[in-house]
């Protein structure tokens, strides 16, 4: 029988790994025990030394369609040797002004516009830009206030990071943005632990922005930016009817309404963007991962069309909006998120996700009453599952199940602190559903 099974790819381990800084990674941990990879094919990865990964991670929610999709590589390399770059800024090409209508079809009506960047940060820091100079244009310049979420993630920028509400990621750098604030997160374990879906409680933690209304002033207050499921910070998906009441809100007081959909944009919850899943219209909505299905960086922000046609005026020679990166649009991310569309047109896989929602959900569900499992938590194809800290050493037991996931199961997860989160490739079929939930049985057993 011929053997299908993916072989290790040739790659040099170098002996020395001091001189790589590890991005968001305990990096003295990592270079006595590395967890390194070298391949990867549709649910799995394989590591240096020729073991199979499953990834119920998508990589880092990226890769959607599963790994090593060869539309999306051959696309890129032919895009690669007919036009390796061009200059995004008074110059472009086909393939970005198709790629921009594809995304503007799949968003809500009214989202039409849209502008790109290369990674989720650069996407919450554009939508933020985007937001002050908009209301400047409106006539309304005193509207600069930033509001965010507690447990928010928006990525590293300093706009980003401000309007974060990550307190490890926030402590470290200084003032970061003036006049930013933060309302509430949505989450209380008391009222919904073990919720599948969106918790019954918690629309009222919408209110707390009317108070930063009565606080501040309304004419002081620019935009407010959200997850509409919280991911970083371990799964949140939003309270019923929580994001309904923020835009009733916002609409009322003249806010602009961002959601930061760079991890729920692109099927992770069951449709295109979360903004039809909840029927709620933002002004602006983020993305980037889904886009390329992680194989090229690519993120952008999704315009209103309010917004985008305030722009448009003034000498038709002149930039409408000062700001831009040398690689907005780059035509190999281009190539790879038209390739990208169409498979999850081809292969449906939003609705695909959408379907296995509820026995992805009774799977993780099956894990309560395991050692130390005091919470968990599902949406879309995504699960949060919370373990009790060890004493005195808070995100420790995360790392542990991080480390006994990779190196004795076969499987990669995300952690967040100590949460697992399960978030796999969109193609997961209901047999590997089950091998995942196995494991991280016995992951949990083994952190106990
Ligand atoms: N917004 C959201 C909602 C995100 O989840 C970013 C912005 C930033 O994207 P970039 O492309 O700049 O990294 C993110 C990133 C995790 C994890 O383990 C999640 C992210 C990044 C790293 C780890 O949950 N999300």
């Amino acid at each position: 029988m011929l053997d299908k099974s993916p072989k290790t790819p040739n790659v040099n381990v170098p002996n020395d790994l001091a001189a790589h800084w590890m991005p968001f990674t305990a990096n003295r941990a990592f270079k006595k025990a590395p967890r390194l990879l070298a391949g990867a094919k549709d649910m799995h990865y394989i590591t240096v030394d020729g073991r199979k990964i499953i990834d119920a991670a998508s990589g880092m929610w990226c890769t959607n369609a599963g790994h090593g999709r060869k539309e999306i590589s051959q696309a890129i390399a032919k895009q690669a040797e007919t036009l390796d770059y061009a200059p995004p800024f008074q110059f472009g090409i086909p393939q970005a002004f198709e790629l921009a209508s594809r995304i503007a079809d799949l968003a809500p009506q009214g989202l039409d516009h849209v502008f790109f960047c290369n990674s989720g940060s650069e996407a919450a820091d554009t939508a933020l830009k985007i937001a002050l100079a908009f209301h400047q244009l409106a006539g309304q310049g005193t509207r600069t206030r930033l509001i965010g979420r507690e447990r928010g993630y928006h990525g590293v920028g300093f706009g980003g990071t401000a309007v974060g509400g990550i307190v490890n990621n926030r402590k470290m750098y200084g003032t970061l943005l003036a006049g930013v604030d933060h309302i509430p997160h949505t989450y209380d374990r008391e009222k919904q632990a073990f919720t599948k879906g969106e918790p019954d409680y918690g629309a009222h933690f919408a209110d707390e922005l009317e108070r930063l209304v009565n606080l501040h002033g309304a004419s002081t207050l620019a935009a407010v930016i959200v997850e509409p499921m919280a991911g970083s910070t371990g799964v949140l998906p939003a309270p019923k009817g929580y994001l309904k009441r923020l835009r009733e809100i916002t609409q009322k007081h003249g806010i602009l309404l961002i959601f930061d959909e760079v991890i729920t944009g692109y099927g992770r919850l069951g449709y295109a963007f979360a903004a039809e899943r909840y029927g709620v219209l933002p002004d602006m909505i983020t993305f980037a991962k889904g886009i390329t299905n992680g194989a090229a960086p690519m993120g952008g922000v999704i315009v209103r069309d309010t917004i985008h046609d305030a722009f448009m005026s003034g000498p038709e020679h002149m930039v409408e909006l000062t700001h831009g990166y040398t690689y907005s649009a780059h035509p190999l991310a281009c190539a790879a998120g038209l390739a990208t569309l169409d498979i999850y047109r081809d292969e449906k896989l939003f609705e695909r996700a959408n379907k296995l929602e509820p026995k992805f959900a009774d799977a993780v569900m099956s894990l309560k009453g395991l050692p130390n499992v005091v919470d968990i938590r599902t949406v879309g194809l995504t699960a949060g599952i919370d373990l009790a800290p060890r004493a005195e050493a808070p995100g420790k037991r995360g790392f542990d199940a991080l480390n006994s996931a990779f190196h004795d199961n076969d499987l990669m997860l995300r952690i967040a602190g100590d949460t697992l989160a399960l978030t796999p490739p969109l193609i997961v079929s209901e047999e590997e559903i089950g091998e995942i939930v196995d494991k991280v049985g016995k992951i949990i057993r083994a952190v106990a």
